[in-house]
């Protein structure tokens, strides 16, 4: 076992570092892998304690190099989520008018039937692009989706629940993907077994922290306390964020600046590290692209310019370049970067300039650097394999594939959510009439501009939702509601991002994995696509099919070993495994690191990293200022919850009752607010409310309102919806307001006033 962490109830005499199910007295412990539901990007090492069917006892597994046996509140509350008695355990159909919240039991049989009947007269009436699945984020359901989306509806238009612009690490991607040809992530040791014990490790020296908030938010594969296990040992950190976080806290430099002007502040970096040579003259004159473009670009881009820009202090911008360059120069650098990049309008042009910093340091796939990774996106193997033909079959025609400059290159991991807006609303280029939602609430939190959507969603004929919980959308919308199993409930593979664990079912509550899910349905759909019999069966094909991960083993063997890690290899741009051609480099066009980015020109995207201002901001519309004063940022995650799950725990509830804003104290005074009111916060967009948070940290001007909110103790039926337009952040968004690239959307940065 892992020294360091084991907690007092544990018992270490029975606890079997070996195993992956023992017995403990009257209980049966399972190893297993919690990703969801209920959902959470990370998926940590867990035992279930079980007995007669229940889930009783949930600990973090001490022997996991992932987790050493830590838990955030949500996994280790995971008891009362499973046993809720507001969880639904059968299928159902609705009864009597759409949103009146009545429900009929009805068997898996029927509920399959009717959907396959469905299909086949939406198809038939409208084709079969009519369909439209829609996921959400990161939880085990997000691959399960497109590949009945492609193999069993036969369509190509899979969006990511009504996200606008992709804008949750799409931009991040793009960024990355065009200018490395591959996929990075800080190091912390997380793709070695023996993590920091392995010799060939070495901690970073500064970190840049942008955007992001790791210790809570723990996403993309990312386990925040990664970032205090470095620190620990010696890591020093830099925090670009308009609140003061627990890390901001902690950091050499913090950078107060206003929120969407990320850009703006790394291009004065820029400017700054070049401008002073604080970076590695030899690695970017051997592996980069376009230095002095860059160099250019960034020469009028001075910090005093930025700084008037983001509402920051010129010194302090000039300071964090200086720290992050002399580190790199003199030792690594990493980079940990979030959504609130992705969450702007100019959030790829950001992630662009905020990637150049990294690379001129030069610390590039080394240890305790920015390294490339080519399992990040395992999972979506599979759902390649399973779809295997079926999409250049159904391709053509895909919704938004000519929204922004990026998409109509190709581009496109997903049909556009604003594109499936506008055909609801529209009928062009053709019509939506069916959705099938699995793991998304679009109309409380996924999609931006909630009523809209909600409008536009009144056009369709038949509307599935595979949920947990019947959630404000299921309400409003769903002819049939399929339960979903949560994490103790079902089997399954994970990959993504981090080392390939298992995850095994021990009790059954009767909702379905959305493996099975996926199988049983697309079996009736088109049993061609979906021949397998069981789910352990069908967890074989996934360990077969995995192809991005160098690993063979079947499931079992998986099992066993609660962990497999594949090889993993520094420097690989210098051993040519990066390159298709197996030439040493990058694979992109010029086989560098394109900092002036050859596919964004081919494609008619400006190829540096630039600066602009959101559609509605103090310097581009300061005539709305004086109506709406304020920059209004959303959705900074907190402990209780994933998005809008997690409303009807009592314990969550406990912790964090109600949606709160976040305002300076000098402008919650001149506003007469005070800590507790509750206030509405209005845009021209919409008018929610939430209850007043008066601090000194978050940054004078700017308010901050949580998002996901929806009260699960008001009444489901319309116009109620479980509260579901009272305090939901996105009233305030808008859809369809995407970069140039088809990329970002202003989550982030939105305007609007605040009174009691
Ligand atoms: N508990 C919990 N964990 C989650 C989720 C959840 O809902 N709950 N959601 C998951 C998902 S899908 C995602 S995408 C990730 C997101 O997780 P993160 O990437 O960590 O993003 P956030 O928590 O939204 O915001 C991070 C920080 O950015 C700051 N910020 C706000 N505006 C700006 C800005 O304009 N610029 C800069 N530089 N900083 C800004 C916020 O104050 C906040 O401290 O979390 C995942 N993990
Ligand atoms: N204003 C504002 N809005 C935002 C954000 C923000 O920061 N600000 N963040 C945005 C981001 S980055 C994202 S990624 C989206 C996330 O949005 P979504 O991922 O759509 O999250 P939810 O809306 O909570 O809907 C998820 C549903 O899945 C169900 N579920 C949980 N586990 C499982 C499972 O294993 N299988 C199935 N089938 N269902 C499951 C849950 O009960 C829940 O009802 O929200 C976006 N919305
Ligand atoms: S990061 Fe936290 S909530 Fe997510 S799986 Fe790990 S312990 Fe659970
Ligand atoms: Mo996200």
């Amino acid at each position: 076992m892992r020294e360091g962490f084991i907690r007092e109830e544990f018992s270490k005499d029975l606890y079997k570092p070996d195993q992956w199910q023992w017995q403990e007295g009257d209980l049966t412990v399972t190893r297993s892998c919690q990703w969801s539901g209920p959902g959470c990007h990370q998926g940590c090492s867990v035992l279930f304690y079980t007995k007669n069917n229940e889930l009783v006892k949930i600990e973090g597994d001490p022997n996991s190099p992932v987790n050493e046996g830590r838990l955030c509140m949500r996994c280790l509350n995971m008891v009362e989520m499973v046993n809720h008695p507001d969880r639904i355990h059968t299928p159902l159909r609705r009864v009597g008018e759409r949103g009146n919240n009545q429900w009929e039991e009805i068997s898996w049989d029927e509920a399959y039937d009717e959907i396959v009947a469905k299909t086949k007269e939406i198809t038939e009436k409208y084709g079969a692009k009519s369909i439209s699945t829609g996921m959400g984020t990161g939880r085990n359901a997000s691959w399960q989706t497109p590949a009945l989306a492609f193999a069993g509806f036969k369509t190509p238009n899979d969006n990511a629940g009504m996200l606008s612009g992709d804008s949750c690490y799409t931009p991040r991607m793009m960024a990355m993907n065009a200018l490395f040809g591959s996929t990075c992530i800080a190091d912390m040791g997380q793709c070695l077994e023996k993590r920091f014990d392995d010799p060939r490790y070495s901690i970073p020296d500064m970190m840049l922290i942008w955007g992001n908030n790791p210790i809570v938010s723990n996403a993309d594969g990312f386990f925040g306390h990664w970032v205090i296990d470095v620190m620990r040992r010696g890591t020093k950190i830099i925090v670009v964020d308009p609140r003061l976080t627990w890390l901001a806290s902690k950091a050499e430099v913090w950078v107060q600046i206003r929120p969407g002007t990320d850009g703006a502040v790394a291009l004065a970096m820029l400017h700054v590290m070049i401008e002073e040579g604080l970076y590695d003259a030899e690695f970017v004159d051997k592996w980069t692209y376009g230095f002095d473009a860059l160099k250019e670009r960034v020469a009028d881009w001075t910090p005093e310019r930025a700084a008037e820009i983001a509402w920051c202090e010129a010194d302090v911008i000039t300071k964090a370049a200086r720290t992050f360059g002399a580190a790199g120069v003199n030792g690594t650098t990493t980079l940990q970067w979030g959504l609130k990049l992705d969450q702007q309008k100019y959030g790829v042009p950001a992630a662009h300039a905020i990637a150049c910093m990294q690379i001129i340091t030069g610390n590039i796939d080394v240890p305790g650097g920015f390294i490339c990774i080519n399992f990040g996106y395992t999972q979506s193997d599979i759902r390649e394999a399973i779809a295997k033909d079926m999409m250049s079959e159904i391709k053509d025609g895909r919704l938004g594939d000519d929204y922004g400059a990026l998409r109509r290159v190709g581009y496109a991991p997903h049909s556009s959510t604003d594109a499936t807006l506008v055909a609801m609303e529209t009928g062009e280029p053709y019509p939506i009439k069916m959705l099938y939602l699995c793991s998304t609430n679009p109309i409380t939190n996924m999609g931006a501009e909630s009523k809209r959507i909600y409008e536009a969603m009144k056009s369709i004929e038949f509307c599935v939702v595979c949920d947990l919980f019947i959630t404000p959308t299921a309400a409003a919308f769903a002819d049939i509601f399929l339960p979903v199993a949560m994490g103790c409930e079902r089997s399954g593979v994970r990959g993504w991002y981090t080392p390939l664990r298992a995850i095994n079912k021990v009790t059954d509550a009767g909702g379905k994995g959305d493996e099975v899910l996926m199988l049983e349905l697309g079996k009736r759909l088109n049993p061609d696509y979906f021949p397998w019999d069981t789910v352990e069966e069908f967890d074989n094909y996934c360990m077969e099919n995995l192809s991005s991960v160098p690993l063979k083993m079947t499931f079992e063997e998986l099992r066993d070993k609660v962990i497999a890690y594949p090889d993993f290899e520094y420097r690989k741009y210098e051993k040519g495994l990066l390159r298709a051609d197996g030439k040493p480099g990058f694979q992109t066009a010029t086989g560098r690191i394109e900092l002036y980015c050859t596919m964004y020109d081919m494609a008619g995207v400006d190829p540096l990293p630039y600066f602009d201002e959101p559609t509605e901001s103090p310097m581009r519309t300061p005539e709305l200022m004086e109506e709406y004063p304020f920059v209004l940022s959303t959705g900074a995650r907190s402990w209780e919850f994933f998005h809008s799950e997690q409303r009807q725990s009592k314990a969550m509830r406990e912790f964090h009752p109600d949606p709160i804003v976040e305002l300076n104290t000098e402008d919650a005074a001149a506003l007469g607010i005070k800590e507790g009111d509750w206030v509405n916060i209005e845009n021209p967009h919409g008018k929610i409310r939430q209850k007043a948070r008066v601090v000194p940290t978050i940054k004078k001007g700017v308010v901050h309102c949580e998002h996901g909110w929806w009260f699960p103790e008001l009444a489901g039926e319309e116009p109620t919806l479980f509260g579901n337009w009272e305090s939901n952040a996105n009233c305030l968004t808008t859809m369809c307001d995407f970069g140039p690239s088809g990329y970002g959307a202003p989550y982030n940065t939105q305007i609007c006033r605040v009174y009691k």
